[in-house]
């Protein structure tokens, strides 16, 4: 892929130099700051992810648009206008150039993040949950899942989000050739909860294994995504029986209430935080600063290791 133009967008001095001299580095995204938290817990999250990573011996680059221009490595300075502003789109791949022209602020997606981190050198990336086949709504597809199908980055989650229809998202994964790895789990972690009683791909107990998986992947010259599936630390966790008929009332109302499209995610995350009186919220909280370490540990990984990755 031919790289964006410079003016476009920024890479922050500390990325651009990490990137340079192959140290780690892992992509965060910002449409949970803008479409999934409340403030001020959102900045908070933000902050928190980003020194999780560097005391992990990494250097964290978030990603958003203020502007219009695309930026990797917000400053805090950004972070918090982000994180205040009721104006920011949701940035997925059909909206760049929408944003960009009309000078958007924006939080972007798994799909939009995965895009940009790749564009600029970046091998490894941590989120809450990608999205996936929407229930009820056999349409409603994310673009995170044919982005993840085309894009060669290491994106650690939780799995997919549990609002979604989990066996069809696993299906569209196999289908467009993404290893779901189960990081230390043999199961598909149901993002709020351990299990979903559906099989990874393989399972990798140690960031070491996962970046030999990678680096054979891309080495290959596979341009797919390869998934890490991560579950809630135990402590945060909710049983899947205990969650699931909530999740089915925020589907059943958003049903209900006609949302549709981009609005879809946000809505269905929000109900489920009042529904479980914001434990599902704290649960979103845990499982992302355990993504931003696990993601960590395995940019390290890949940066002890010779770096052959035909990924450019
Ligand atoms: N986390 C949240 N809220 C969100 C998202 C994540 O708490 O809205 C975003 C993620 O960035 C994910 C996106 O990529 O929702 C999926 O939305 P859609 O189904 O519209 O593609
Ligand atoms: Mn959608």
């Amino acid at each position: 892929m031919d790289p964006i133009p410079r003016e476009i967008f920024k890479i922050s001095p500390d990325v651009k130099a990490s990137i340079h001299k192959h140290a780690p580095v892992v992509a965060l995204e910002t449409a949970v700051m803008t479409h999934g938290l409340p403030h001020p817990i959102n900045l908070q999250l933000a902050a928190d992810m980003e020194s999780i990573i560097i005391k992990a011996g990494a250097t964290p680059a978030t990603i958003g648009l203020i502007d219009g221009i695309i930026y990797a490595g917000l400053s805090h300075q950004q972070l918090v206008h982000l994180s205040e502003t009721k104006v920011a789109r949701k940035i997925s791949q059909r909206d760049f150039g929408v944003a960009m022209a009309t000078h958007c602020d924006g939080g972007t997606t798994v799909a939009g993040t995965a895009i940009i981190a790749h564009a600029v050198g970046i091998h490894v990336f941590a989120t809450g949950g990608i999205g996936g086949v929407h229930r009820l709504a056999p349409f409603d597809v994310s673009a995170d899942l044919p982005v993840l199908a085309r894009t060669p980055i290491v994106v650690v989650c939780a799995g997919a989000k549990a609002i979604l229809d989990l066996p069809a998202t696993l299906e569209y994964l196999e289908t467009m050739g993404i290893p779901v790895i189960g990081y230390q789990t043999d199961e598909f972690p149901a993002f709020y909860s351990h299990s979903s009683g559906l099989p990874v791909s393989q399972r990798a107990d140690t960031p070491e294994l996962v970046a030999e998986i990678a680096r054979s992947h891309f080495g290959l010259g596979l341009r797919s995504a390869v998934l890490v599936t991560v579950p809630p630390p135990a402590s945060a966790a909710i049983p899947a029986e205990e969650i699931e008929s909530q999740i089915q009332s925020a589907v059943r109302q958003a049903h209900e209430q006609g949302i549709r499209g981009a609005a879809t995610t946000p809505y269905l995350l929000e109900r489920m935080s009042t529904l479980t009186s914001g434990r599902s919220l704290s649960t979103n909280l845990e499982l992302l600063k355990n993504n931003a370490q696990v993601a960590a540990e395995i940019a390290c990984a890949l940066s002890r290791q010779p770096a052959r990755m035909l990924i450019a």
